[in-house]
């Protein structure tokens, strides 16, 4: 049985409230993307007037945007500007060669100040505004009084109208932050199910996926043959496949979150065409973006394990609860891999641990696990 995510609000804004009424008053009928924690409260109230759509990556949601266009809605597309690397494809080959309109919602991770930020959102926090004006896109940066919001949304709307795609940009605290309380959990959370998870992997070299996947584990234990992503969202896999190859005798565990597993998920057919037996890769599926707000992610009605089998795994399990881990480790430990194994938690943020990068920088990190896997 597959827990429903338990949506945390974003903190409560005039200004999102706002925005969402407005997108409603001007008929806009779907709301697309993938989550960050400064769009938090827009997504849930989107979300709650039914228009918000999960999609598995930016670029999929501009194309979903664009084909619910040709079909006579108007949609907006929302994402972190971490995804422009995600949506520049589609910006740049569909919507703006075919002029199609779609409104975006950007957040701007990185910007003003990068040191402000974390390390990975450096590079595209000075680069956003940049490469929007690159792709000969108009784009407005949302201030903070109300008015100049409204005259932001009304230039943007109105090259919409004039069938232009059109970018506004979302600073920090503009529309609230998420918010990461703690509910209560009726089975077990992402940080038991890591702590039963860890003594059975100590020989491992682990690739931990961004957002609170690596921060729990840096928490937990912080070994040097664990690689913590920061941003790259969804490629964990891929780089988990990276070592395998380069060091096949060696365990390598990818541990993935649903939302990020979903967001690259063709890796997992290379995956199973490489088949690599000391491969194990573990998706935390809480049903949500934790990292973000617990907004949903698209995998409610995913069947992990045909899943797996179809893409070329050796092997894909659920698992629920502890003794199911132990069951699972006995059966793995008889048969090559490459495994899945889908740790069915509940969602639960609790307390929020620092990043790796708060005590080391990612050079160092990286040098750390190429010492470890030499
Ligand atoms: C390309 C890209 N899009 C969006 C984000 C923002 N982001 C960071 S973590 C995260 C949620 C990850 O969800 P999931 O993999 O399910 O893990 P959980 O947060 O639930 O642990 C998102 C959307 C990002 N870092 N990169």
């Amino acid at each position: 049985m597959k827990n429903g995510p338990r949506i945390r609000p974003g903190e409560s804004n005039p200004n999102s409230a706002w925005l969402c009424q407005t997108l409603i008053d001007r008929r806009y009928e779907l709301a697309v993307g993938v989550p960050c924690g400064y769009l938090a409260d827009l997504i849930t109230r989107l979300d709650n007037a039914g228009l918000y759509l999960a999609a598995p990556n930016e670029g999929s949601a501009a194309a979903i945007a664009a084909g619910a266009y040709l079909g006579g809605h108007r949609s907006v597309v929302i994402l972190q500007n971490s995804g422009l690397g995600n949506l520049i494809n589609p910006l740049t080959s569909l919507l703006i060669p075919f002029q199609i309109p779609i409104l975006f919602f950007v957040s701007l991770r990185g910007w003003p100040d990068p040191e402000d930020d974390e390390p990975q959102h450096a590079v595209m926090g000075r680069s956003t505004h940049a490469l929007l004006d690159a792709c000969g896109v108009p784009h407005w940066t949302l201030g903070v009084d109300r008015e100049s919001q409204r005259e932001a949304f009304e230039l943007a709307d109105k090259a919409v109208e004039g069938e232009e795609s059109a970018f506004l940009l979302v600073p920090r605290d503009v529309l609230g932050r998420p918010t990461h309380g703690s509910c209560p959990a009726a089975r077990w959370t992402r940080r038991e199910a890591l702590d039963l998870l860890l003594p059975h992997l100590e020989e491992a070299l682990i690739v931990a996926t961004t957002g609170f996947t690596s921060r729990s584990l840096f928490a937990l234990d912080d070994r040097i043959k664990s690689f913590y992503m920061q941003g790259s969202m969804g490629h964990a896999m891929a780089m988990g496949l990276g070592v395998s190859m380069a060091a096949p005798e060696e365990k390598v565990v990818v541990l993935d979150g649903d939302g990020a597993a979903m967001m690259h998920m063709g890796t997992m057919a290379t995956i199973g065409q490489v088949a690599p037996p000391q491969l194990l890769h573990v998706v935390i599926d809480n049903g949500s973006y934790e990292s973000t707000g617990g907004q949903p992610t698209p995998t409610r009605h995913v069947d992990w394990v045909h899943l797996a089998e179809a893409l070329g795994y050796a092997h894909g399990q659920v698992v629920e609860d502890s003794a199911g881990l132990e069951r699972a480790f006995t059966a793995m430990a008889q048969r090559r891999g490459p495994h899945l194994l889908v740790l069915s938690v509940d969602a639960d943020a609790g307390v929020v641990p620092p990043r790796a990068s708060s005590r080391h920088d990612l050079p160092f990190l990286r040098a750390r696990f190429q010492d470890a896997l030499r």
